[in-house]
């Protein structure tokens, strides 16, 4: 297991590679090149100066988050086979600069949601929260300018403003893409994509649905256990994994998250996203601090699950709350993402020591 943070890369993070040094254990960056617009190719200088700018601050690059991919290969739109040999590209680049995981995401239009990325919690810190009420009242051509208002001048990930001009257009894009055929579209671009991951070694880690239902009428598909399973099935290769996260997981109170973890087994989940949330009513959540005794999860037995899984790869605390008059991008601040790492430091360590492998 290694610890890692997300790093959005200068000029996009109020959080620097200096402070995220003096975390304790923190050892990888987990980053992309936050500018790239879905489709567009990474070229091989500017990969190359992203590395160095985060290896002479003493880290690897443990992984990108996210290469995202283009409506056009979700959807089958005109432009899919281009996009893809972009995006083949891009991993031959990423896999010749030695990078050898890449997390994804497969939602339609539009990535994470919230309804407030601010909520006041009790102890004054605020937190992203998610109602579907709220949601039910919002225009999605609403959407995108709703979560701008919000994000403190921020462009949030997966949030391409570029991208989401065109809502009317991505709408008419998935008018008649239902689950089995947005899951064909998966299996397509993951199967064009497994022969420059072989090359390299390059693990696709897919990153579930968050919340992990339909949101605004569009189709979600990787939203439990069964859905997961179903791609890794599907794409039964070793370098086609999951990222477990369990924010995203874990909006769905019926997904049993450790559960998930055995039946889905160390070797396919590549990287692990851990963090906690509260559910405050059918269809609605808030977010919390990482620890077990702040939220509706069991963060000792979702460790535990991943430890006995035989997982290896990286874990990177997710969301924090804001705290201590932190101003940052919202869910991304250094203080309670550090407290987080530490908590699930101790976690781990706790259950290596009481379980050691042979
Ligand atoms: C938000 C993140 C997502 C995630 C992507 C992965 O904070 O969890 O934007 O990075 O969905 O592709």
């Amino acid at each position: 297991m290694q610890m890692t943070m997300r790093w959005f890369g200068t000029g996009y993070d109020s959080v620097t590679l200096e402070q995220i040094r003096q975390v304790p254990g923190v050892t990888g960056i987990i980053t992309s090149l936050y500018g790239k617009q879905p489709g567009e190719l990474w070229e091989k200088s500017e990969i190359a100066a992203h590395k160095k700018t985060v290896e002479d601050a003493g880290f690897t690059i443990a992984g990108i988050e996210s290469v995202n991919i283009h409506d056009s290969i979700k959807a089958a739109g005109a432009e899919r086979d281009a996009c893809i040999d972009n995006y083949r590209a891009t991993l031959e680049n990423l896999g010749q600069a030695g990078i050898r995981l890449v997390c994804y995401n497969f939602m339609p239009v539009f990535d994470w949601t919230r309804s407030d990325l601010a909520k006041m919690r009790s102890d004054g810190s605020t937190v992203l929260a998610y109602s579907q009420s709220i949601i039910d009242k919002i225009d999605p051509n609403d959407m995108s300018s709703a979560m701008k208002a919000q994000a403190g001048g921020y462009m949030l990930a997966g949030w391409e403003p570029e991208r989401l001009q065109r809502l009317k257009e991505l709408f008419a894009l998935y008018k008649d893409i239902g689950e089995n055929e947005l899951f064909a579209n998966l299996q397509y671009f993951l199967e064009a994509v497994m022969p420059v991951c072989e090359k390299y070694g390059i693990k696709m880690a897919i990153h579930p649905d968050d919340p992990a239902w339909s949101v605004f009428g569009l189709t979600r598909i990787m939203t439990g256990g069964e859905k997961l399973q179903r791609l890794l099935k599907a794409v039964d290769n070793p370098l086609s994994g999951v990222t477990l996260c369990t924010g995203s997981l874990g909006t769905n109170p019926q997904n049993d998250i450790p559960g998930i973890i055995k039946s889905i087994g160390g070797s396919r989940i590549h990287f692990a996203h851990l963090r906690n949330l509260r559910h405050t009513g059918p269809g609605d959540f808030e977010e919390a601090a990482h620890l077990s005794a702040d939220g509706s999860m069991d963060m000792y037995a979702i460790v535990k699950a991943l430890y006995d899984s035989g997982f290896d790869g990286p874990i990177r605390p997710d969301h924090g709350r804001a705290i201590w008059g932190e101003k940052s991008m919202p869910g991304y601040g250094l203080y309670d993402r550090a407290l987080g790492a530490s908590y699930l430091m101790g976690l781990w360590e706790a259950v290596e020591k009481a379980n050691p492998r042979r």
